[in-house]
């Protein structure tokens, strides 16, 4: 039965810090000197980098080796069926990711913003999610996406410009993708404050969880949500996917702390886990997500990864990294991990593999299919929906675009003419 918020629970801030929890940790503890890049004698050189992956907060229950390891915060029990499944689901986003590249490189789609390297933060993470929960990405979230049961194709919609969007939000609890950086952190506290007013926050209960990037912390949309959902002890998990990269400012133009660790200040729980390690992301995903549907209010969690593609499309990379940097990540990869663990331990055998590739493929084929496919709308419709009411300025640029669309009409049917004298 839901009941509502039992307000906010006094203890979770300050409890005893976990292995992987800022409970009671210092945010200066990391910091070599208390003061900022501008302090005396300091330049954002000698910032004590927060890049180390290897750093004993970082929760990991899978190593990039493809061993399993426990955390006593963070108990898995995962079936064989289970672990393959999630082995599917990494395949094939990345398989979509790969054919939507393709499409763009094609001309078919206008921009897009892989995945590449970050499918365990999003499988994970959306895997630990009940339907009832309600999600807010990014425009990086294909992963998330497939995991909601959203018809990958949809998702091409937006990329393609033949819609604003491609999917009612309410038919699988992902709101539409957002492109301006961290304004759907605002949102997703909103409607975590909606779901404790309706009385949704208790025993099955139901969470939301937004997704942003390193990037977006550095935002005042979502320092403003973190205070929000603080204060409000809102059901929100804050899910930061750390890809290193912000379009081309890497993280340390952003923080000289962990960015879990700026929870503390806000006075909720962060904590730190390895984003390429499906299993460690399900577990404290699930966690976090839990604790927010029984009235704990918010977690950050930052997802450590990164970005192995471009920005998007129009961005190339090798302008502002060094490929050492890639290629070091490479070694992490978030897909083998979990497939040498499935072969040591004798859980899947060569045709299992070889089927997830032939059903990559399909997935695929049908993705570009449906891409090819999607109609071309009225170039006027784009007014359509602007506003629930029509509004004076919209209605006059819809009919100077009419007007402007209609006088090549005009300049076609002339030339057809003179064609044919
Ligand atoms: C408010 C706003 N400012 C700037 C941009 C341009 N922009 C698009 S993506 C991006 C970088 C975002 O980096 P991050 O938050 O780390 O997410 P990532 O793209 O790495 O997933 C920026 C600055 C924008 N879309 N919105
Ligand atoms: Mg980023």
């Amino acid at each position: 039965m839901a009941v509502k918020a039992a307000g906010r629970a006094a203890s979770r801030p300050n409890d005893k810090p976990s292995p992987g929890g800022s409970g009671g940790s210092s945010p200066r503890a990391s910091t070599a000197r208390g003061s900022g890049p501008s302090g005396p004698g300091v330049s954002p050189d000698d910032a004590v980098s927060p890049r180390a992956d290897t750093a004993p907060e970082l929760i990991q229950l899978l190593t990039p080796e493809g061993e399993r390891t426990e955390h006593p915060d963070y108990p898995l029990e995962l079936s064989a069926d289970e672990i393959k499944s999630l082995y599917r689901d990494l395949v094939l986003v990345r398989r979509i990711d790969f054919e939507a590249i393709a499409l763009q490189r094609q001309g078919e789609l206008g921009i897009w913003a892989s995945l590449l390297g970050q499918e365990a933060a999003q499988v994970g993470s959306g895997r630990a999610l009940q339907p009832r929960d309600m999600a807010f990405p990014t425009y990086r979230e294909h992963g998330v996406a497939w995991c909601r049961g959203l018809d990958p194709a949809k998702l091409l919609e937006l990329f393609r410009g033949v819609s604003h969007g491609g999917w009612d939000p309410k038919e699988h609890n992902f709101h539409l993708y957002t492109i301006v950086i961290g304004a759907q952190t605002l949102h997703a506290t909103g409607y975590a404050m909606g779901v404790q007013r309706d009385g949704a926050v208790g025993e099955d209960g139901e969470a939301v969880i937004v997704y942003f990037g390193d990037g977006a912390t550095s935002q005042g949309d979502v320092n403003e949500a973190f205070i929000w959902a603080s204060v409000a002890n809102a059901p929100v998990v804050f899910f930061c996917q750390n890809n290193q990269w912000a379009i081309s400012e890497p993280l340390d133009r952003q923080s000289r702390i962990p960015l879990y660790q700026r929870a503390r200040g806000f006075g909720f729980p962060g904590v730190r886990v390895d984003g390429n390690d499906v299993f460690a992301c399900l577990a404290v995903t699930r966690k976090a997500m839990q604790a927010a549907r029984e009235g704990q209010g918010p977690t950050l969690i930052e997802a450590y990864t990164y970005r192995m593609g471009a920005h998007t499309t129009t961005d190339d990379p090798t302008r502002y990294r060094l490929s050492a940097e890639l290629e070091a990540w490479k070694l992490k990869d978030p897909i083998e991990r979990v497939r040498q663990y499935l072969v040591r331990s004798g859980m899947a055998d060569e045709d299992f593999f070889a089927a997830i590739s032939a059903e990559a493929d399909e997935v695929g084929g049908a993705v570009r299919k449906s891409c090819l496919e999607m109609p071309d709308p009225d170039p006027v419709s784009m007014f359509d929906h602007v506003y629930v009411e029509p509004t004076a300025l919209v209605e006059r640029e819809r009919v100077q675009l009419a007007a402007y669309l209609s006088s090549f009409a005009d300049e076609e049917s002339t030339a057809a003419k003179e064609t044919a004298r």
